[in-house]
């Protein structure tokens, strides 16, 4: 029975890392905004492997605001939020509330019942680039590996398309860029760096942001807010959802683009 349960956990593990090798869209993060894009990509059919370095996906939405684990949506984005099995609370002017771990849980359920292959406690330590005209795939790693900083050589995983979803830092725009020399579609060239809070422009900037921001490297989410040169915004969510669908639109045109 023992060597049964390993194997059965082996067997299957190594089935799906196998199939991940090549997937039409990597997405890196599971916030929020990775979560919602990787569950729409692969609604339509398509193979998405999301990477979270962290045991739980879920990013910034547990915790609500300094742990009082509520956050806010607005009516704009309640439709998206019903459908991916939010409970909504009506609040103040024309507001949601949602239960934070119940909201995190809901995405990440929709997001596996999708078909997303989910790697938690991986991390993408880089890109791979297609003569340097293109993102196409993903560099990974263990995460315990790399906060150990053990000298242990990644693996890499291939994608028509990968979303940097990684929230605040922006790791992969910003490691695409100081690596590589490139330019990244934005104002500056680069990761413009995230502005102070404002609720409502953050709101905005992180959906207006959210792109395309070098030839197979998409942002969204906080992530887009940094690259961008956005505002923050707290605990309100909208922006992330609306976010994370725009982003999964446009990786959906690259990858019917990609596959004529
Ligand atoms: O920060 P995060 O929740 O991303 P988001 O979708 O949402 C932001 C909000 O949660 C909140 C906010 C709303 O008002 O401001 O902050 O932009 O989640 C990012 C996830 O990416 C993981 C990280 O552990 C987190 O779960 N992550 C970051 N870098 C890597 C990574 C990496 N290199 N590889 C894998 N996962």
């Amino acid at each position: 029975m023992e060597s049964l349960v390993s194997s059965g956990i082996i067997n299957s593990y190594f089935k799906k890392l196998n199939d991940s090798l090549s997937a039409d869209a990597a997405v890196v993060g599971g916030g929020p905004s990775g979560l919602l894009a990787a569950a729409v990509i692969a609604e339509k059919g398509y193979s998405v492997n999301l990477y979270e370095r962290n045991l739980a996906p879920g990013g910034g939405m547990w915790g609500g605001a300094m742990m009082f684990n509520k956050i806010l949506i607005e009516e704009n984005a309640a439709s998206i939020a019903e459908e991916s099995g939010m409970i909504l609370t009506p609040g103040e002017k024309g507001n949601f509330v949602v239960d934070s771990v119940q909201g995190t849980a809901a995405l990440i359920n929709r997001a596996c019942c999708s078909g997303v292959r989910v790697f938690n406690c991986i991390a993408v330590d880089d890109l791979t680039f297609d003569n340097n005209e293109e993102v196409n795939g993903v560099v990974i790693n263990w995460s315990p590996v790399l906060r150990q900083k053990m000298m242990v050589d990644p693996l890499m995983t291939m994608a028509e398309a990968v979303l940097d979803a990684t929230g605040h830092p922006a790791e992969i725009a910003a490691r695409l860029a100081c690596k590589n020399g490139v330019e990244l579609s934005t104002a500056t060239g680069g990761v413009a760096g995230e502005r102070s809070l404002n609720v409502v422009l953050g709101e905005r900037n992180t959906v207006e942001f959210t792109g395309e921001v070098y030839p197979g490297l998409f942002v969204s989410g906080m992530s887009a807010c940094a690259v961008g040169g956005g505002y923050r915004m707290g605990p309100i969510f909208g922006g992330m959802l609306l976010s994370g669908s725009k982003v999964a639109d446009l990786i959906i045109e690259r990858i019917e683009r990609k596959q004529l």
